[in-house]
């Protein structure tokens, strides 16, 4: 095999496209709406570790897609860019006090370099940095636009505090056993003011219109899942002796109400210290110190074993006028439906097991179809038949839970009520690295946000990232940053100084690269128009909700307010699968395994790791890394490299040849548009296997090859295609080969030869043979001689293109 000079061609070909900017890509009108496309990849948080192999992964899959489309005649937005404002930035400058602009500059500046050895076909000409003033001034304007819309409000929430550190930890920043991540304290949860997004105002639209999304279902799944709609009732609980205080239940099974033998409230419910009578005060109020330092995880997932208080009060059952006692216990959450449950310990398995550790009655009002009783051992969940339970007995569950609402709701002790899990959305960090808020604070005004005309609000260089030990963000220290006017009454006013997370920037960054320059709008109606909604977004499952989830929700703002012209923003999702390290873990670090695409691309070049991760397998499936694959990528690569250098010649190649030529045309034509990258490149590789050995270099299969190969390997490609270029500067716009259909069949079929019915050969013959000819082909086959000749054959029954079988008497 002749020297494959890859490092030569794949710098030459970079070099090349950057000079002519052959990527960049334009609104041209002459595209109509149906042959543009905007494919789209996670942009990358631009670490201090460099590029990894898992982000090329899905770097190729959308590069080879662009590629292809732009072949098929396409215009394609496919841009890059950086997510740079970001938590680690921040902690490199606290240890060291290098400003984090100048890390993440540096650390973009690695990353970029590292991508562009890819040969990605970018249009870098659109590249967006979030921590860009000029990116964020938009971010910033995005956020009045939320606060003008109602959809931004101040509340307080708890952060994760470390007394130790005297800082506010993020949740990357705590251990799996609660601890600070720094000093190992055990971390408490500590009240601060922040910024909430309304998100649960679009609860119902985020939920609804996954069904128009084509994304993967457990994406969909996950986010239902995060939004938690949930259909039931609310029932309201006179205490007794305390006429005119009500208790509020949230439940999802009315028709369980007459199995409701207590109630419990959250710790934290307001009533609370109202309704504990003084025996139990004490007792109460411990229990209450002890739920504050626990997270709603903790109380609600995590929670093996139930605890709670009596608190000495009993609520009425408004049906049988009966007494239940009132409880607390941490198990039932403030944050959900209203802080309160009926418990039914014989249908509902956490109310059971509270009941049994307490020695709490336990009322069963459904009979399970099966007839068993199982109540001694755990809580019947099921399904069956309702009964003890008035206007609603002998009624299966679901027509009982419809009955009971329309009993209760009669009766006005209880209306329907919608619930969803979904929460508001904290909205701020006590950090330094992230987008300054647009607000001000006013002694006379309140809160006042700054007019569209100030912003940008640069973020001011600071001395020290330590966060201060009130627990406010380092900004708060800088005092004649912090001190302003207010925008409303010019009186002497205060800055807020939460900054946003870092989900801020990647809420719109897709927008931005539409108009990245744009000095007046964050975006152009008319360009806005021209490529959205995002044709195919690509990235990791780790973004299932959170991402994806704000990034719907601001969109959707920004469609109510008319700012965009689609209800979503990405109508497509493909999530690629997670890289391993060669022992099937995780790629780490500490485990040492990690691949470094930098020493790959050097050792096999960039075309090899480009088809080698494409095939590894599936794109969606996770897959071990095996650097003796990137060696048999790489022999390929050689051979297509070799054929190109064997004599030229310009007559029509076999017809075995050409065949083979079309079949591949047809299969990589299609599996690159699905994303099944690995067959393509399998098929290809057959492709090699029965051309190499002819040693002369048809011209009229090559042609054709190369571009099929271009979008998987586009230096190679570019360079071997230079004999067919007439002129033009890249192959990237030559339409992709077309097959003809009659070249793609085989006219030979291989059928199973059966005795007496059970198969013991197969012959490969002509589809159109006739059936005396197959019968005696079938007949002369040795296996078939050896089983036939000491016997009588009957009847042979061969029918063309099916079967043969022969019939022994
Ligand atoms: C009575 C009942 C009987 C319940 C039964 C369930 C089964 P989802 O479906 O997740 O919305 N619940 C209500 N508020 C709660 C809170 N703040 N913290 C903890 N649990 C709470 O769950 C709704 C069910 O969870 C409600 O229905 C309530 O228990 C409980 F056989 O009410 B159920
Ligand atoms: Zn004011």
């Amino acid at each position: 095999m002749a020297y494959y000079p890859f490092a030569d061609i794949e710098k030459k070909w970079q070099d090349h496209w950057q000079r002519n900017q052959t990527f960049k890509v334009t609104e041209d009108p002459a595209y109509p709406k149906e042959k543009r496309a905007y494919v789209l990849d996670m942009f990358p948080y631009p670490s201090g570790n460099g590029l990894h192999v898992g982000h090329p992964e899905g770097y190729t899959a959308t590069d080879i897609y662009v590629r292809f489309l732009r072949a098929k005649g396409y215009n394609v937005l496919h841009p890059m860019g950086f997510d740079s404002f970001g938590l680690p930035a921040e902690n490199y400058a606290i240890k060291t006090g290098t400003h984090p602009k100048t890390t993440t500059e540096a650390n973009i500046a690695t990353f970029r370099k590292q991508i562009e050895r890819l040969g990605f076909s970018y249009d870098w000409s659109r590249e967006v940095q979030t921590h860009d003033v000029d990116y964020y001034r938009w971010t910033q304007w995005i956020f009045l636009q939320l606060y003008k819309k109602g959809l931004a409000y101040e509340d307080f929430a708890p952060i994760n505090w470390c007394p130790s550190c005297r800082i506010g930890l993020a949740n990357e920043e705590v251990t799996n056993n609660n601890r600070c991540d720094r000093c190992d304290t055990p971390v408490v949860r500590k009240d601060l003011r922040q910024w909430k997004f309304k998100i649960t105002a679009y609860a119902e639209e985020l939920l609804a219109d996954l069904d128009s999304l084509d994304w993967p279902e457990a994406v969909k799944a996950m986010q239902r899942n995060w939004i938690g709609k949930s259909d039931g009732a609310e029932i309201h609980l006179p205490v007794a002796g305390h006429p005119e205080k009500i208790i509020t239940v949230y439940t999802t099974r009315p028709e369980t109400f007459y199995g409701a033998t207590y109630v419990v409230l959250a710790p934290e419910h307001p009533l609370v210290a109202t309704i504990t009578s003084d025996a139990q005060r004490s007792a109460v109020q411990a229990y209450q110190l002890e739920a504050a330092s626990k997270s709603d995880l903790e109380r609600a997932e995590l929670a093996k074993t139930k605890s709670g208080v009596f608190t000495g009060s009993y609520a009425i059952h408004p049906l049988t006028k009966e007494e239940i006692p009132i409880w607390i216990g941490d198990y039932v959450l403030t944050s959900y439906g209203s802080g309160a449950v009926m418990a039914v310990p014989a249908h509902d398995q956490r109310d059971y097991d509270f009941a049994k550790l307490y020695n709490l009655p336990i009322k069963a009002v459904i009979q399970a179809k099966s007839g068993e009783d199982t109540l001694d051992k755990e809580a019947m969940v099921g399904d069956g038949i309702t009964f003890d339970s008035g206007e609603w007995s002998n009624l299966d569950v679901a027509a009982a839970k419809i009955k009971a609402i329309e009993v209760l709701e009669q009766k006005k002790v209880a209306n329907r009520k919608v619930n969803y899990k979904l929460r508001d959305w904290i909205f701020s960090r006590q950090r330094y690295w992230g987008e300054p808020m647009p607000i001000v604070h006013c002694p006379s005004c309140g809160i006042v946000p700054l007019s569209e005309d100030d912003l940008p609000l640069e973020l001011p260089k600071v001395e020290s990232y330590q966060p201060s030990d009130t627990g406010e963000s380092p900004l708060a220290t800088i005092t004649d940053w912090v001190e302003t006017t207010c925008p409303k009454c010019k009186g002497d006013s205060k800055r807020e100084t939460n900054t946003m997370p870092q989900w801020a920037g990647s809420c719109w960054y897709y927008l931005r690269y539409i108009d990245p320059t744009n000095p007046n709008e964050f975006v152009s109606k008319d360009k806005e128009q021209y490529w959205m909604p995002v044709d195919l977004y690509v990235g990791g499952m780790e973004h299932a909700v959170l991402h994806l989830l704000y990034a719907r929700f601001w969109h959707k703002v920004l469609y109510d307010l008319g700012l965009v012209s689609t209800k979503e923003p990405f109508q497509r999702l493909v999530n690629q699968g997670m890289i391993l390290g060669e022992n099937n873990e995780k790629m780490s670090k500490s485990r040492g395994n990690v691949v470094n695409p930098d020493d790959m691309i050097d050792q096999f070049g960039a075309d090899t790791l480009r088809i080698y991760e494409m095939f590894m397998g599936p794109l969606q499936a996770t897959k071990p890394w095996n650097t003796q694959g990137m060696v048999g990528v790489h022999r390929f690569l050689s051979k297509v490299y070799d054929y190109a250098h064997f004599p030229q010649d310009n007559n029509e190649p076999p017809l075995a040849l050409q065949k083979i030529l079309h079949k591949t045309i047809k299969k990589v034509t299609e599996d690159t548009q699905n994303l099944e990258f690995n067959t393509a490149v399998a098929q290809m590789m057959v492709f090699m296997n029965e051309v190499m050995p002819t040693k002369t270099c048809y011209r009229k299969l090559w042609k054709p090859f190369l571009l099929l190969l271009a979008p998987y390997a586009p230096h190679l490609a570019e360079e071997l295609y230079l004999p067919f270029i007439n002129n033009a500067k890249t192959l990237s716009f030559e339409p992709w080969p077309s097959y003809i259909e009659a070249l793609t069949i085989d006219d030979e079929v291989t059928l199973g030869v059966q005795v007496n019915g059970k198969l013991r050969a197969e012959i490969t013959v002509a589809k159109d043979i006739n059936k005396e000819e197959l019968e005696q082909r079938a007949l002369a086959l040795p296996r078939i001689i050896e089983l036939t000749q000491n016997a009588t054959i009957k009847k042979v029954i061969a029918i063309p293109g099916k079967i043969v079988n022969i019939i022994l008497g």
